[in-house]
C-alpha cells in the first residue's frame, strides 16, 4: 500500500495580472493547476494540500471563482486547506464563512484543515494525521507553540501545515516571524509544511523532522528574488520508512525573464533616489532645520513673499507625488 500527499500552496488566484507580470495571469495559474492535477495523477496521490492564499483576495469575482473552483473541483484526489491571510477579512479566522473560500469548503470542494482538530488519512495500514493553523492577526506574534507545534497520537507520522512568516533565518527586522529553531524541538510534527513566505526556504532537517516550504505556486512580484525562482510542489511518499519526499519544479512555469517585468521597481528606485537627492540639495542651500517638504514650501513662500496660489500649487502637487510613493 502507499499514501502520499502532494504539497502546493499561495495560488492568488486573481483575475487579472499584477503590475510585475507580463503575461496572462489568471491563464498562466490555471494552466499550472492543470499540470499540478496531471502530477497528482501520475503519481497517484491521496490527498493534496493547499497551504492557503487560495484567492488573492476574501471574495473573487463570480467569473473567477467558478473557473478555479471548477479546476479544483476535478483535482483527483480530495483537496485539504487551511486559509491565508489573502483568503480572509481583517486577518481574521472568523470571517471565513463570509468569504469565497468558506463558500467553497461548504459546497464540498475543499476539506477546511480546522486548528486542533487533526484528521487521519489511512490507507492499508498506514495512517497519517494532518493538522492546519491558518493565518491570524497573532500569528507569529503570539506564543509560536500556540500555531506550529503538534502532538502527535497514534500515527505512522504527522503532518501540519501551517500559514505563517516561518523561516530559518529571519529576512526584515520589521517583518512578524517565526525561525524553525524556536519550534522544532517542541512540535511532533514529521513534517511541517508553510506558505506565507513566497520565496520559500531551503529544506531543513532537524533530527527526523522536516520542515519545508517550497514558494509559492506564482510570483505575483519582480522582485530580485523571484527572477531566479522556478515554482514547485513537493509530494511525500508514506510507503517509505522513513518517509521520502521530493520537490517537483513545474514544467508550466516559465524563467523570470520570460514572465517578470522589473520597469516599475527600478523606475520606483531611481525615483526615489532623485527624490532624496532633491531633498538633501534644498536642505543643503538653506538653515532649515526640518524635515517635512511642506515646511520647506511654507519657509520659502514667506521669505520670498510667494502668492497664496502659488503655494498652494506647490503644496497640492507635492500631495501627488507623495500619494505616488506611498502606493
Ligand atoms: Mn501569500
Amino acid at each position: 500500500m502507499t499514501l502520499k500527499l502532494l504539497f502546493l500552496t499561495d495560488t492568488h488566484i486573481r483575475g487579472n495580472t499584477p503590475r510585475g507580470r507580463t503575461d496572462n495571469f489568471p491563464e498562466t495559474v490555471a494552466n499550472k493547476l492543470k499540470e499540478v492535477a496531471g502530477l497528482a495523477e501520475e503519481h497517484g496521490v491521496d490527498a493534496i494540500i493547499h497551504g492557503g492564499d487560495l484567492f488573492d483576495s476574501p471574495g473573487p469575482s463570480l467569473a473567477v471563482s467558478r473557473q478555479f473552483l471548477s479546476i479544483f473541483s476535478k483535482m483527483p484526489a480530495p483537496v485539504y486547506i487551511i486559509a491565508g491571510n489573502h483568503d480572509l477579512f481583517g486577518q481574521n479566522p472568523a470571517t471565513i464563512h463570509r468569504t469565497m473560500l468558506g463558500l467553497a469548503v461548504e459546497l464540498g470542494c475543499f476539506h477546511l484543515l480546522d486548528p486542533g482538530v487533526p484528521c487521519y488519512l489511512r490507507s492499508g495500514n498506514i495512517v497519517i494525521q494532518l493538522t492546519g493553523q491558518h493565518f491570524h492577526y497573532d500569528i507569529d506574534k503570539r506564543n509560536p507553540e500556540l500555531d506550529y507545534a503538534v502532538s502527535s497520537l497514534s500515527c505512522d507520522a504527522a503532518v501540519h501545515v501551517v500559514h505563517g512568516m516561518l523561516l530559518e533565518r529571519p529576512f526584515h527586522p520589521d517583518v512578524a516571524h517565526t525561525l524553525i529553531e524556536s519550534i522544532a524541538d517542541k512540535t511532533e510534527a514529521d513534517f511541517t509544511l508553510s506558505g506565507h513566505a513566497h520565496l520559500g526556504f531551503r529544506d531543513i532537517k532537524w533530527g527526523e523532522k522536516y520542515f519545508i516550504n517550497p514558494g509559492a505556486l506564482v510570483r505575483t512580484s519582480a522582485l530580485k528574488e523571484e527572477m531566479k525562482r522556478i515554482p514547485s510542489i513537493v509530494i511525500i511518499d508514506f510507503s517509505k520508512t522513513p518517509p521520502q519526499y521530493k520537490k517537483i519544479p513545474l514544467e508550466s512555469a516559465l524563467p523570470g525573464s520570460q514572465v517578470l517585468n522589473r520597469d516599475h521597481i527600478e523606475q520606483l528606485e531611481f525615483q526615489k533616489e532623485k527624490f532624496s537627492l532633491f531633498v538633501q540639495g534644498i536642505q543643503s542651500s538653506g538653515d532649515y532645520q526640518i524635515t517635512g517638504l511642506e515646511e520647506i514650501i511654507n519657509i520659502i513662500a514667506s521669505r520670498d513673499g510667494l502668492q497664496k496660489e502659488i503655494k498652494e500649487e506647490a503644496l497640492r502637487k507635492l500631495a501627488l507625488v507623495q500619494e505616488e510613493f506611498t502606493e
